[in-house]
């Protein structure tokens, strides 16, 4: 496939100011009508035909200006008319067929219902258009269908006009009056039900709600209500955005490949991101739910009104939406679980990416396969950049910087290099050598080091830039890092100070220490950087036990377990050293067990080790099976040493009664991780203890838990507990998935075993990206299982790429990233992965999104 490139952008010949589409709906075969209203564009090159791109079409009239026209011709999929002279209409009509429309883009059926997804270039399997972001429109569509299949016909916009037609037809008119790109164009037909509710805007303007849904799901859905009314507030106090339509629809579909979809006035959502009920959905999902209803409202201006001018400038949208859902669901619970929370995703995912073969800026220069660049860079490391641009300039000068740039590009399709100026001049922030975050890829790494002498301490800070594919050479880029130094005796500090390393070493001289203070840096991880630091362990229980930055002093206890472990990993401890090193560990997280200023939501946090996964990226080259023995013996170890303490948490905790607020839902998360680590450490009665929290529980959150545990174990609680919940949930999708990938993640030293078992199962499809995930991803992410030293888990991923490549390539080219580890991978299994890269692209016939992922991962 070729390459595009962002350098060769141009803007389109034509414009289109307005779309109109006639649907005549059916599950097997749908007929589109697109007529186009054309006029040159004058910022463009002029040109005597129009490229419309299509996707598997075939046009089955054109029509231009009213006449039937023949001198049209196909290049590729895209259909190219002769144009001449200034404004024209356009008229193509195709067919497509929802019901055959596996990959889920484009117009397609689930469970009986129509919907679509166009982002990135799904609009294209729709009808011939100009498929880019920077061609907007005023879109009125038109559908019609039987009524009994599909009573409710949804669209971008308000409902114009709807009436009956013939033998049991019926059709509605939408129109949108804000112009848009193909890609938030919206369709919806189906048999559904709502949850309605308003909302009236800072201007008085009453905004009616929906949440569609299947009749039964209907009880699950006040929670995401609920999320959306706090979310137009929030974004109306915090930055000053109101709602534009007087309609806002959010539907929900079993079948989506994404999360969810910021289509203009008709949000289309993943049912995992909107149905909860406490028996149904964890403390987690209840979250999920709330981030991304927020995450896609607040789409409505940073992504609608501004847009992108092209799929390089994605982060321009994603990473400053990211930050905006961040930064509301901080407000609505806990400030700091939240910030951990983003940074483990941010670890998790984006340090792997960047540290690997796919590695690219948050503002990429080329891609093949648009859809691949859906990434934690484009998104959470987009969100990290913007978040530094705010804590250098404070809240309230971003706040200015951010008025500014919806102001100057309302209306617009707009670039990142667009948003960094608007901050620049809004915020009065020079932001020159801050633009190489946008261009550079990499995680930088900071070593740091504190001198004392006299009464100066003196922080030597350096930086460095790994090379990326393409980029082998990099500049320092602005690390802006929040530090105290606190003093040894009082436990206190004289206040945070921002500094920005800007070279690539400096050094930062503070007075007035008479003896060596213990330095906190990075706090609230001010910057997405690695930092290395050369610290006494000493120093690291002091601030795990005493700063008052909640993010520094997780990472604290953090850093402290990460040295230990890597030094069990290398065989650099003797018994006696490696037992020094646990207690030290096991005295902090007592102390973290005791302490009565941190509520449970944070102890939580503490109280998680750092995942195999981190422990791996930590290292050049890791050994998964040295990983995860020293971490599960670091487990066990913890488990056994503090036992009456976690049984006396347990107790704690099972003893707060249900309810959503931050107490009983800490008291939840405590709980099980103490049962997790009663577990890890086999302690007598364990398996009976978990039986009781399973079988008592009152809520998904404990229910989960619960069986999570019992499935790393081995008895028969695990298979009476596995056989329970499948029956209680047979009905409901999402829980199933959850009893999926409970298996599928489990320590269970027949992990393997199980997930080929499961991949039979009559409940599981390779047709349903929710269901492929909860058994697949589960079992990539994990470690144990995935890297089984035989090869086996890496051969079932690769067979998997290569049976769902062909029914959804969006969703196959996701599995090649666990294998496109390979180069950090200890050399035997290394050579494993490699070569399961290697049978996939031997394969032939592959998808464009899955022979991108696989020769960027073996290039
Ligand atoms: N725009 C794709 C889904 C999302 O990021 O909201
Ligand atoms: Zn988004």
């Amino acid at each position: 496939p070729p390459v595009i490139r962002r350098e060769d952008y141009k803007p389109f010949e034509w414009l289109v100011p307005e779309v109109s589409l006639d649907f005549d709906l059916g599950l097997g075969s749908t007929r589109v009508v697109a007529t186009l209203s054309v006029a040159p564009n004058a910022k463009a090159d002029p040109s005597t035909t129009i490229r419309l791109n299509g996707d598997g079409l075939e046009p089955l009239a054109v029509q231009v200006d009213g006449e039937i026209v023949s001198d049209w011709s196909m290049d590729g999929y895209d259909l190219i008319i002769p144009l001449t002279g200034e404004g024209h209409e356009l008229r193509v009509t195709t067919q497509i067929s929802p019901a055959a429309n596996s990959a889920l883009m484009g117009l397609f059926a689930s469970n009986g219902m129509l919907c679509t997804q166009c982002e990135a270039e799904g609009f294209r399997r729709i009808t011939f258009f100009p498929d880019r972001p920077d061609v907007l429109s005023t879109y009125r569509v038109r559908m019609s269908g039987l009524k009994a299949h599909f009573p409710v016909l949804l669209s971008n916009g308000n409902l114009e006009a709807q009436g009956e037609g013939e033998d049991g037809t019926h059709w509605a008119e939408w129109h949108d009056p804000w112009p848009k790109p193909s890609y938030l164009f919206a369709l919806v037909a189906g048999d559904l039900v709502a949850n309605s509710d308003s909302f009236t805007t800072m201007s008085g303007r009453e905004v009616a709600l929906n949440i569609y849904v299947r009749d039964g799901d209907l009880p699950r859905t006040g929670h995401a209500m609920e999320s959306l009314k706090k979310s137009m507030r929030w974004d109306e106090k915090v930055f000053g955005r109101e709602y534009d339509l007087d309609l806002f629809n959010i539907v929900a579909v079993s079948d989506f490949n994404m999360g969810a979809m910021e289509n203009k006035g008709l949000n289309v959502f993943n049912t995992k991101y909107v149905l909860a009920d406490p028996d149904t959905a964890t403390d987690g999902d209840f979250d999920g739910v709330e981030g991304v209803i927020a995450h896609e409202y607040f789409h409505n201006w940073s992504g609608n009104r501004v847009t992108c001018r092209d799929w390089f400038q994605l982060s321009l949208k994603e990473g400053f939406t990211v930050l905006r859902d961040q930064l509301f669901s901080q407000d609505m619970g806990s400030e700091p679980v939240k910030r951990i929370e983003d940074v483990r995703v941010l670890r998790g995912a984006q340090f792997p990416e960047d540290s690997g073969p796919l590695a690219h800026p948050i503002r990429p220069d080329s891609y093949r396969e648009i859809s691949n660049f859906y990434t934690a860079t484009i998104y959470n490391k987009g969100a990290e950049v913007i978040r530094m641009m705010r804590s250098m300039c404070g809240e309230e000068r971003f706040r200015a910087g951010t008025d500014l740039y919806f102001d100057r590009h309302d209306g617009e399709a707009a670039t990142c290099e667009d948003f960094v100026k608007a901050i620049e001049d809004g915020a009065e922030l020079d932001l020159e050598q801050f633009r190489l975050w946008y261009s550079q890829a990499g995680t930088p790494k900071v070593s740091v080091r504190l001198e004392h002498d006299g009464d100066t301490a003196t922080l030597h800070l350096s930086q460095d830039v790994p090379p990326t594919p393409g980029q082998p050479e990099k500049q320092p880029m602005p690390i802006p890092l929040r530090i105290a130094l606190f003093d040894r005796e009082s436990g206190k500090h004289d206040g945070e100070q921002l500094i920005t390393l800007t070279k690539a070493q400096d050094s930062f001289s503070f007075e007035g220490f008479a003896t060596k203070p213990v330095l906190s840096i990075n706090r609230g991880f001010s910057a997405p950087v690695v930092i290395e630091r050369d610290i006494a362990q000493d120093d690291l229980v002091f601030l795990a036990a005493h700063d008052d930055d909640p993010f520094a002093r997780y990472e604290a206890l953090q850093d402290l377990v990460v040295g230990h472990l890597k030094d069990v990993i290398d065989g650099n401890l003797d018994d006696s050293e490696r037992d020094t090193g646990r207690q030290a560990i096991a005295a902090a997280i007592s102390a973290v067990l005791d302490d009565e200023h941190i509520d449970d939501l944070m102890r939580g946090e503490m109280l998680l080790l750092p995942s195999e996964g981190y422990l791996a990226e930590t290292m050049l080259v890791a050994d998964p099976g040295a990983i995860h023995e020293a971490r599960q013996g670091l487990r066990a170890y913890l488990g056994t040493q503090l036992e009456e303490a976690w049984k006396a948490l347990h107790q704690r905790a099972s003893s707060v009664p249900f309810s959503h607020d931050a107490e009983a839902r800490g008291a939840r998360k405590v709980k099980t991780h103490a049962l997790a680590y009663l577990a890890a450490g086999d302690v007598d009665g364990v398996q009976e203890l978990a039986w009781e929290q399973y079988s008592s529980a009152d809520n998904m959150t404990d229910r989960q838990g619960a069986l999570m545990v019992l499935c790393n174990l081995d008895g028969p609680e695990r298979t009476r507990a596995l056989l329970d919940f499948y029956n209680r949930y047979k009905d409901n999708a999402l829980v199933i998935d959850k009893w999926f990938s409970l298996q599928s993640m489990s320590l269970h030293p027949n992990a393997i075993e199980h997930v080929k078992a499961l991949a039979d199962h009559p409940q599981f499809t390779l047709k349903n990206p929710n269901r492929v995930r909860s058994l697949y991803m589960g079992f990539a992410v994990n470690p144990q299982a995935f890297h089984d030293a035989s090869g086996e888990g890496y051969r079932m991923i690769a067979d998997l790429i290569l049976q769902l490549d062909p029914i959804n390539p969006q969703t196959a080219a996701r599995f090649v990233t666990p294998l496109g580890r390979w180069r950090r991978i200890e050399p035997k299994r290394s050579a494993l992965m490699k070569a399961e890269l290697e049978q996939i692209a031997a394969a032939g016939d592959l998808s464009r999104d899955t022979s991108e992922q696989v020769s960027r991962s073996l290039g």
